[in-house]
């Protein structure tokens, strides 16, 4: 590829994806609303803000493939969250449409189906279940990855990333977890593969305990290694288990399934 974009490179996942991602094209044009500090030799860096349409379609222009992690990334005031992952996203495939840059990986999150119990085993055709207004601005950007498919050929691979971090934090993570080798592989098959679609991949390691099933999209060939059960040992020293009627013990959401809806930024 000639040049892949990543939005949200200033984040928790982005800073580290930046430096593995950067064999999959010659230029890989890292962007933000943070700082992002200096770029390396194959990176060129433009801070853009994700609500604003007409830097949206300067900031898309000329590149091949997008991996889109930018936004707000945890429960928050909805003033938060439409400017970025609604309109931001609006923007971000408005511009790719008349750009002319067919694929696109979309970080959704596990929170778009958070409110299924933990003993519900999903697939690809599960039906949303957010847990907050940041779980429905990851539903809404399926939705919009899906018309763009539908409509103009757009392809997208539509995340549910589970926890991205260097361990799982907590006993609920070590289902979720997903290790930055194994997005790494899979982001690798994304932008690899000559027909991708538009399909619904939970984002997780080879998880023991897992309630997500990705056979639906074998056809990737993505095949993750780690397995957060591994850090049982660690995790019991450190903490204590969730009491089994805790949010973070019943629902795939965890915690965020008891979120407000927060009216102000101070709350
Ligand atoms: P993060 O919050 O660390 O990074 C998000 C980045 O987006 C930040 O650097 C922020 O400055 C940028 N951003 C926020 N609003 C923006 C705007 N209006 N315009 C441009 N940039 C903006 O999040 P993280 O953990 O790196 O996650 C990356 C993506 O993956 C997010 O979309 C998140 O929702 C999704 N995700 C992450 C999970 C995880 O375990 N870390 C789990 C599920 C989904
Ligand atoms: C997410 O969507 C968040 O972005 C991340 O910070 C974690 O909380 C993760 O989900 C999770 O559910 O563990």
């Amino acid at each position: 590829m000639k040049r892949l974009l990543l939005t949200g490179a200033a984040g928790s996942i982005g800073s580290v994806l930046r430096k593995k991602l950067a064999p999959l094209a010659e230029i890989l044009r890292v962007s933000d609303i943070n700082d992002l500090g200096d770029a390396a030799p194959n990176e060129e860096i433009v801070y853009c803000d994700l609500s604003n349409e007409d830097d949206v379609y300067k900031l898309v222009k000329g590149c091949n493939g997008i991996v889109h992690f930018g936004g707000i990334s945890v429960e928050k005031p909805w003033s938060l969250i439409r400017p970025a992952n609604i309109e931001g996203v609006y923007n971000l495939y408005e511009a790719a449409r008349k750009t002319g840059c067919t694929r696109i990986l979309f970080a959704s999150s596990n929170h778009a189906v958070g409110f299924y119990k933990q003993t519900d085993y999903l697939d690809d055709k599960a039906l949303p279940r957010p847990d907050g207004l940041y779980g429905v601005s990851k539903v809404f950007g399926e939705a919009i990855a899906s018309l763009y498919h539908d409509k103009f050929g757009i392809e997208t691979a539509i995340v549910r990333i589970g926890s991205c971090f260097p361990e799982p934090k907590n006993h609920r993570m070590m289902a979720t977890w997903m290790s930055y080798d194994d997005f790494t592989a899979l982001i690798d098959c994304i932008f690899n593969i000559s027909q991708l679609g538009c399909p619904i991949i939970y984002g997780i390691s080879d998880n023991d305990g897992k309630w997500w099933d990705n056979s639906g999209t074998a056809y990737l060939g993505w095949q993750p290694k780690d397995n957060g059960r591994n850090f049982l040992e660690t995790l019991d020293k450190r903490m204590e288990r969730p009491k089994p009627d805790a949010p973070d013990a019943v629902y795939q959401g965890g915690y965020f399934t008891v979120d407000p809806i927060y009216a102000s930024e101070d709350d």
